[in-house]
């Protein structure tokens, strides 16, 4: 029985990362990362990690933000941070809680033009974030959790 339930899981478990390979995929501190160049916007893209398995990246501490920041470019990139549901409470698409950490460049959080509500890395310098509006398209991040 014991037996049975193991192997039941270790299939999950490699069907779960079976499409983990190739381009784009990175390893770090035991999940996945997919950088996605396909501009989407940030609806778009957690749908589209969804399918993945995953979420929007969710960055947990400096160490993570300062791998990303090491591993992307400066190119403005969706991550997993959100205050649609409440202004200036961010967010993570993830869990739904408010966000362990945060690394926003000067002068933002602003919700420029009151319409910013989706967070990307890389603005005013590799690394930081910005809010910027939903609906606009850039590449992004997808975190999909190891086994
Ligand atoms: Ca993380
Ligand atoms: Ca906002
Ligand atoms: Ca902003």
């Amino acid at each position: 029985m014991e037996m049975k339930m193991f192997v039941l899981l270790l299939s999950v478990c490699i069907y779960g990362t079976s499409g983990i390979a190739g381009p784009g995929w990175e390893k770090y501190n035991g999940h996945w990362y997919y950088h996605n160049t396909q501009r989407l916007n940030w609806i778009g893209a957690q749908l589209y990690c969804r399918t993945l398995g995953g979420n929007l990246v969710h960055i947990n501490d400096a160490q993570e933000n300062n791998w990303l920041a090491s591993k992307y470019t400066t190119e403005p990139t969706w991550i997993g941070v959100t205050d649609q549901g409440g202004e200036d409470n961010w967010r993570s698409i993830t869990t739904g809680e408010n966000v362990p950490y945060t690394n926003w460049s000067t002068n933002n959080p602003d919700n420029n033009q009151g319409t910013q509500h989706c967070g990307t890395l890389n603005w005013n310098g590799n690394g930081y974030w910005d809010d910027d509006t939903c609906t606009d398209e850039f590449p992004f991040i997808c975190e999909v959790g190891g086994c």
